[in-house]
C-alpha cells in the first residue's frame, strides 16, 4: 500500500461517516430550487453536486480545500495535487513520496508516440493530447480489477492508482505533442532530478537559461488544477466516471469539453485576439483606439475572450497571479502591455454593454502573453497546458466520488410540453 493510499484510507473513513451523517440528518433538506430560466440557461446556479476538492466563491474566486488561491501560489503542482486529494499540504515525507510515484510512472507507452506521429500534421494539439490519453485506457488498473470482481468499497484504491499513473505521464505526453506537432525535433527524456512542473518545461525544450520558464510552468500547472465540480470539463469527466468508465476515458472526455472556446480554449483565443490588436495597431494602441476596437469586436457579435465567467463576479485570482508574474518578469513586453491595457479598457465596456454578468478577466486573459514571451508562440498548444493541470482536479474528484460511493449521474430532463402543462 502506498504512503498516499495509507493517508487516504483514514481520511476516507472519516469522509464516509461525515457524508452518511449529513444524509441521515439533512437528507430531505432543500438546497436549491429550479426555475424554467435555469432549465433553458445551462443549469446556471443550480446546486446539485458535491465537490470537496475546491469551491469557487463569486467574490473571491478559487478556494482549494479552504486555502484561498492567492495564499498558496508558491506551492508546487504536485503539492497542490496532494492537497486536492487529501485536504493537506504535504510535509516533506509526503512530498517526496508523491514525487517519486510521479517519477516512477512517467514513462509513456511507445504506441502513444507511434499514434501521435501518425496523426495528420495539422491536427489540433488538444485532439492529439486527448487521443493519447484515451489510447492508454488499456493501462487502467481500475478497468482490470473491476473485471476481476473488485468490491465496491475498494474502487477508490484502483482509481487512485490510475490517477497517479495518468497524471505522471501527462507532462511527457503534453511536451511530446508540442514537439511532434510543431516539428521541434526529437522527444526530450525527463530529467529525474527535476520536480514535475520543471520537468515539463525541460521536456518542451524551450531555452531557459535563468530557469524562469520552469518557474512559470510550476505556477501555470498549479493555478489551473481545479475549479469545483460544475464546470464543463469537471462535470463531463465526473459524469463519464460515474458510469465506472476508467479515468483515461473520463479525463479524455472532460478535456474534450475543455477544448471548447467558451472554456479552456479561450486561452488560445485570447492570445489570438491580443496579436490581432498588435498587428492592427502595429504596436500598443491608446486607450481610445483600444476601446473602439473592442466595441467593434462586440458589435460584430463576438465575445471578448478571457473576460466573463459563469460563477465569478470579480477579477479571477488566477489572472491576478499571472499578472503579478508578468509584472515581475516581463513588464516591458509589448504583448503583456496590451494585456494590461485590455484589463483597463474591457471591464467598463462590458459593464456599459450590460450583457455579461461578470465584466472581469478570467484565468485565460493573461496566461498566453507569458507563454508567448518565453517562446511558446504556437497558441493552439495553450489549452494542453491547462489540461495537464486540470487533470489533477478531475482525478482527485473521481477518487473521492468513488470513495463516497456517489452513484451514476442521471438528472431528469423535461419536455417543453411538460413545462407548459405543469408549471
Ligand atoms: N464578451 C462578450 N459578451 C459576453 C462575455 C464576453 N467576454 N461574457 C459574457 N457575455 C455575454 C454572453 O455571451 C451572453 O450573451 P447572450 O445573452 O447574447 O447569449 C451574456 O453576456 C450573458 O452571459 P453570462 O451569463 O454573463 O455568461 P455565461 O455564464 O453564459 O458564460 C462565459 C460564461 C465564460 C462562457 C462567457 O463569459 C464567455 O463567453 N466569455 C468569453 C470566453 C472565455 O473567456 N471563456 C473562458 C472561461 C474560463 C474557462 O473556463 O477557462
Amino acid at each position: 500500500m502506498s504512503y498516499l493510499q495509507n493517508i487516504l484510507e483514514d481520511k476516507i473513513e472519516a469522509w464516509r461517516s461525515e457524508a452518511n451523517q449529513l444524509i441521515d440528518l439533512k437528507g430531505d433538506t432543500v438546497i436549491s430550487e429550479v426555475t424554467v430560466n435555469q432549465v433553458y440557461g445551462g443549469m446556471r446556479g443550480i446546486k446539485g453536486l458535491i465537490c470537496d476538492t475546491s469551491s469557487v466563491s463569486p467574490d473571491t474566486g478559487l478556494i482549494i480545500r479552504n486555502y484561498p488561491l492567492l495564499e498558496i501560489t508558491h506551492i508546487l503542482p504536485e503539492e497542490v495535487f496532494f492537497l486536492l486529494l487529501t485536504g493537506d499540504i504535504p510535509d516533506e515525507t509526503a512530498l517526496t513520496d508523491i514525487q517519486s510515484q510521479l517519477s516512477k510512472h512517467a514513462e509513456v507507452p511507445t504506441y502513444v508516440w507511434d499514434m501521435l506521429k501518425a496523426m495528420p500534421n495539422d491536427s489540433h494539439p488538444m485532439t492529439m493530447f486527448n487521443t493519447a490519453i484515451l489510447s492508454m485506457s488499456n493501462e487502467s488498473v481500475f478497468k482490470k480489477q473491476y473485471s476481476q470482481g473488485m468490491a465496491k468499497q475498494d474502487f477508490w484504491k484502483a482509481i487512485l492508482q490510475d490517477a497517479i499513473q495518468l497524471v505522471a505521464k501527462l507532462p511527457a505526453v503534453g511536451a511530446g505533442v508540442y514537439r511532434i506537432r510543431f516539428e521541434k525535433g526529437e522527444l526530450i527524456d525527463p530529467d529525474p532530478s527535476l520536480d514535475w512542473g520543471a520537468n515539463f518545461a525541460h521536456m518542451l525544450g524551450i531555452p531557459d537559461p535563468d530557469n524562469t520558464v520552469k518557474k512559470l510552468m510550476r505556477l501555470y500547472l498549479m493555478l489551473h488544477c481545479d475549479h469545483e465540480g460544475g464546470n464543463v470539463s469537471a462535470f463531463s469527466a465526473l459524469t463519464v466516471a460515474s458510469a465506472l468508465s476508467d479515468p483515461y476515458y473520463a479525463v479524455s472526455a472532460g478535456l474534450n469539453g475543455l477544448a471548447g472556446p467558451l472554456h479552456g480554449l479561450a486561452n488560445q483565443e485570447c492570445l489570438r485576439f491580443v496579436l490581432e490588436i498588435k498587428n492592427h495597431f502595429n504596436g500598443v494602441p491608446s486607450n481610445k483606439e483600444l476601446t473602439d476596437f473592442v466595441w467593434e469586436h462586440l458589435n460584430n457579435g463576438r465575445v471578448v475572450p478571457g473576460y466573463g465567467h459563469a460563477v465569478l463576479r470579480c477579477p479571477d485570482p488566477r489572472f491576478t497571479a499571472f499578472m503579478k508574474f508578468g509584472k515581475e518578469h516581463i513588464q516591458d513586453s509589448l504583448i503583456f502591455s496590451i494585456v494590461q491595457k485590455l484589463f483597463e479598457v474591457v471591464p467598463p465596456i462590458l459593464l456599459e454593454q450590460g450583457k455579461a454578468k461578470n465584466p472581469w478577466p478570467n484565468v485565460d486573459a493573461a496566461s498566453g502573453s507569458l507563454l508567448y514571451h518565453y517562446g511558446i508562440t504556437e497558441f493552439s498548444f495553450y489549452t494542453v497546458l491547462f489540461s495537464i493541470s486540470r487533470a489533477m482536479g478531475m482525478v482527485s474528484q473521481m477518487v473521492i466520488n468513488r470513495a463516497l460511493g456517489i452513484p451514476i449521474t442521471r438528472p431528469k430532463s423535461v419536455t417543453a410540453e411538460w413545462i407548459s402543462k405543469n408549471t
